[in-house]
C-alpha cells in the first residue's frame, strides 16, 4: 500500500499495526476464493479493483467529500432509508461485519453467543482497523433483533448513533410508526447534514436508490439462466460492494456488466456446465468479507443462483414510488417498503415463504441451502417454517448454522456434498 495510504490511515486514528494484519490476509483469501474461477466475466475487474481499494481509494474519495462538506453515515440494515442520506449529497456506508479477525475483540466488550455479524462490526471499531468506522459522522442504527438493538447502546460510547425503531409487525399501525421514524431521521439528517430535504432533493435520492436496485435485480435476473452466466461468489461480491460504492457509479458498472452477462447467455456460454446443480441460499446476510458458503458449494460442483438475504433480494426490494410530489407523501412512499423487506425479524413473516418459493421457481433452483448465522434468533427459529413449507412443496432443503471461523469447514463440506449427491440422485 501507498504511503499516501498510511498517512491517511494514520490521520484516521487507525492502528496501522493491526491493520496491516488484517489486510495481509485477504489477498491470499481473494486469490484462492475468486481468482481461481474459470472464465470470469470481463466486467468483474472492476468489482475485483473496487475491493482491492476499498481501504485506498475509496476512503481517499470519501475524505475528499467530507473535506468538501458532505455528511457520511453508517448503516447497519436494509431498511435504513439511504435516500434521505443520498438526498442530502451524502455518503452511506454498510457497516456489517463479515470478518472473523475482529470477532476476539467484539466478544470483550460483548457475549459470546451474540451473532458473529454484531461481534465482527464492533471489534472493526474497537480495534481501529476499519476505516470507514473512523471516517463516518454518524451511525444509524435500528431495533430489528435484540444483539443489534442493545448494541447501539455500547456502539454509542465510541461513535454517535442514531437509533430508528423498526416495528416488529407490519399492519397499519406499524406503517404509520415508521413514517414518524423516517420523519424523524430526516430531522437528524438535515441538521447533521446543515442541508434541507426538499422534495426535490428527495426525489433524486429516490431515484438513485431505485436505479442500484434496478441493476441488481438485472444482475439476479441473468443468473437464472442456464448455464449461469456468472458465478455465485462473484454476485455475491458485486451485493457487498453496493454497501461501500460510489451509488452512481456502482451501478453504471452493474449495468455495464450485465450488458456482457446477458450477451454470455444469448450465446450459452456459462460459467458452469449446463445442467450443473443450482442452489438458492436463504437466511442471514453475509457482510464483507465473508464468502465461505458460497466457495464451500461452488467448489463442491454446484453454482448458487440466488440469495434471499439482505446482501441478497431484501437488498433490493421494495422499488419506491417516484411519482410523490411533497415530502409527506415521498415519506409515505419510503416507509411502504417495510412490507417488501421479510426480514425474520417481523412476525409473522409468511410473505417470505412466498418470496422463497416464487425464487426457486425463477431461478430454477434445484435445493435450497437455509443458513443461519449461529446464534441469530430470528432467521435460527424461522428455520423451521421455511423449511417445512420448502418440503411440502418438494423442495430439497438443507440446514446449516455456521460462524466466520473456519473451524467447521470440513463438516459444512460434508453436509453439502451429501446434499448435493441427494438431489443429483
Ligand atoms: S432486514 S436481516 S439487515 S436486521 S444475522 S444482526 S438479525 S442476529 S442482520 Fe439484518 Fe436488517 Fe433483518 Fe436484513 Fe440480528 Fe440475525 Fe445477526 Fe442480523
Amino acid at each position: 500500500m501507498s504511503d499516501t495510504y498510511r498517512e491517511m490511515w494514520r490521520e484516521l486514528d487507525m492502528d496501522l499495526e493491526k491493520h496491516d494484519v488484517f489486510l495481509g490476509t485477504l489477498p491470499v483469501a481473494f486469490g484462492e476464493v475468486f481468482l481461481r474461477q474459470e472464465n470470469r466475466p470481463a466486467g468483474m475487474a472492476y468489482f475485483d479493483n473496487a475491493l482491492a481499494e476499498a481501504h485506498g481509494g475509496r476512503i481517499q474519495e470519501i475524505l475528499a467529500g467530507k473535506k468538501a462538506g458532505r455528511m457520511v453515515a453508517g448503516t447497519f440494515c436494509v431498511f435504513a432509508p439511504e435516500e434521505l442520506i443520498f438526498a442530502v449529497d451524502g455518503i452511506s456506508i454498510g457497516l456489517c461485519g463479515g470478518a472473523q479477525f475482529t470477532v476476539p475483540t467484539g466478544e470483550q466488550v460483548l457475549p459470546r453467543n451474540l451473532c458473529p455479524l454484531i461481534k465482527s462490526a464492533m471489534g472493526f471499531k474497537l480495534d481501529r482497523i476499519c476505516p470507514y468506522f473512523q471516517a463516518v459522522d454518524f451511525l444509524i442504527g435500528e431495533t430489528t433483533c435484540d444483539g443489534k438493538k442493545k448494541t447501539w447502546e455500547i456502539l454509542n460510547e465510541y461513535v454517535p448513533t442514531y437509533v430508528m425503531e423498526l416495528p416488529q409487525k407490519k399492519g397499519a399501525a406499524d406503517l404509520t410508526l415508521w413514517e414518524g421514524e423516517i420523519h424523524r431521521l430526516k430531522e437528524e439528517i438535515e441538521h447533521r447534514s446543515g442541508r434541507e430535504i426538499t422534495a426535490d432533493r428527495l426525489a433524486s435520492g429516490i431515484k438513485m436508490a431505485n436505479a442500484r436496485r434496478d441493476a441488481l435485480a438485472r444482475l439476479y435476473r441473468a443468473r437464472w439462466a442456464d448455464p449461469v452466466p456468472i458465478s455465485g461468489k462473484d454476485a455475491l461480491l458485486i451485493s457487498q460492494l453496493a454497501f461501500f460504492d460510489d451509488p452512481e457509479r456502482f451501478t453504471a458498472q452493474v449495468n455495464s456488466l450485465c450488458d456482457e452477462l446477458e450477451d454470455r447467455i444469448a450465446r450459452g456460454e456459462g460459467v458452469t456446465r449446463k445442467g450443473a446443480p443450482r442452489i438458492l441460499v436463504t437466511g442471514t446476510p453475509m457482510a464483507l468479507p465473508y464468502w465461505k458458503l458460497h466457495h464451500l458449494v461452488e467448489t463442491s460442483g454446484a453454482v448458487i443462483v440466488g440469495e434471499e438475504t439482505c446482501t441478497g433480494t431484501r437488498y433490493f426490494a421494495g422499488r419506491v414510488a417516484e411519482d410523490g410530489r411533497t415530502v409527506e407523501d415521498q415519506v409515505k412512499d419510503l416507509a411502504r417498503r417495510l412490507t417488501a423487506i421479510n426480514c425474520a425479524c417481523f412476525t409473522p413473516n409468511k410473505d417470505r415463504v412466498e418470496d422463497i418459493l416464487r425464487l426457486v421457481r425463477d431461478a430454477r433452483a434445484d435445493g435450497v441451502i437455509y443458513f443461519s448465522l449461529q446464534f441469530c434468533q430470528p432467521f435460527g427459529v424461522e428455520g423451521r417454517l421455511v423449511e417445512r413449507a420448502l418440503q411440502e412443496a418438494g423442495v430439497p432443503v438443507l440446514r446449516l448454522e455456521s460462524d466466520y471461523s473456519e473451524e467447521d469447514v470440513a463438516q459444512l463440506k460434508t453436509r453439502i456434498e451429501a446434499f448435493l449427491e441427494m438431489i443429483a440422485s
